[in-house]
């Protein structure tokens, strides 16, 4: 098995240089999301023979009403503990914006009613999880090409970085509040990163209806990520900003997501 990734990955790395030398400058292709070590490296030229293969505007296969699943697993946090988010959902996320900013023209506060304006788009997909289940649902929002935009994305920015609710570390989730350090206090919340390729993906949405109805609390409400053709882990949850970026270095361990500072790809393509 290792041995086979092994060999996959040296036939991607030789085809890579070859294939992509048209395509995309040497500097471009040698920055991964979290800097330059020879491993992001190495992931990095991966994912770009894959694009190159596979082709960067393959779409995801559908599937018809009929295949939507009964029961859609809920995975990772499905009851955000904190606070504040509580508030929100009590209060029917009437007064939820989702901030974008960072490397653009004009920040956005985006409300619910905000987000309906924008042409919708709806999609019955399949989402894989990295543990090893499938369901199949059917989603409904913006495109997040059309969000970004309305926001008019800077030419600087090269990946786009989703801020989620929910706190998985450090914070209320671990029931204290009051006695820590500043340091200690850093509360870990869930966040992932996409670059702009699959960003502007036309199956790359902001979802804030799944199956016809008001997206729930266990499948992230009031918005979420649905990134059709990457596992499940790229979907952020709970979204609460949206920040256009360079680069990922800065961001939590760096690494571009929650799930890849502890060890996950950051290119989760399938
Ligand atoms: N904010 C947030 N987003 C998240 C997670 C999470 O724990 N928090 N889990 C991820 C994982 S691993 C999966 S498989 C999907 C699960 O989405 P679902 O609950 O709709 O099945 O959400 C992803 N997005
Ligand atoms: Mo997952």
């Amino acid at each position: 098995m290792a041995n086979a990734k092994l060999t996959r990955r040296r036939f991607f790395c030789a085809g890579a240089a070859g294939l992509g030398a048209g395509l995309m400058g040497c500097d471009r292709a040698a920055q991964g999301p979290a800097g330059h070590s020879v491993l992001e490296l190495a992931e990095h030229v991966t994912y770009r023979a894959q694009r190159l293969l596979l082709g960067a505007n393959r779409l995801a296969p559908k599937f018809s009403e009929s295949d939507i699943s009964p029961n859609f697993k809920a995975n990772g946090t499905s009851d955000p503990p904190d606070e504040a988010y509580k508030a929100l959902a009590t209060n029917n996320f009437v007064d939820w914006r989702l901030r974008v900013d960072g490397l653009v023209a004009n920040p956005l506060n985006l409300s619910l009613p905000d987000l309906r304006a924008f042409p919708a788009r709806t999609q019955i997909t399949r989402h894989d999880c990295v543990e090893g289940w499938s369901c199949i649902g059917k989603w409904t929002g913006p495109s997040l090409s059309e969000v970004l935009a309305r926001v008019g994305a800077r030419s600087q920015a090269r990946f786009v970085v989703f801020y989620c609710a929910d706190t998985m570390e450090g914070g209320e989730a671990a029931g204290e509040t009051k006695t820590r350090t500043t340091l200690d206090n850093q509360s870990i919340r869930y966040y992932e990163s996409l670059d702009l390729i699959d960003a502007l993906h036309p199956q790359t949405i902001l979802a804030y209806e799944m199956n016809g109805e008001p997206l729930p609390v266990a499948h992230g409400a009031p918005l979420r990520l649905r990134v059709e053709r990457q596992l499940g882990y790229k979907m952020a949850k709970y979204l609460m900003r949206i920040e256009l970026v360079d680069s990922c270095a800065s961001i939590g361990g760096g690494r571009g997501g929650y799930w890849e500072d502890r060890g996950y790809d950051w290119y989760a393509g399938i």
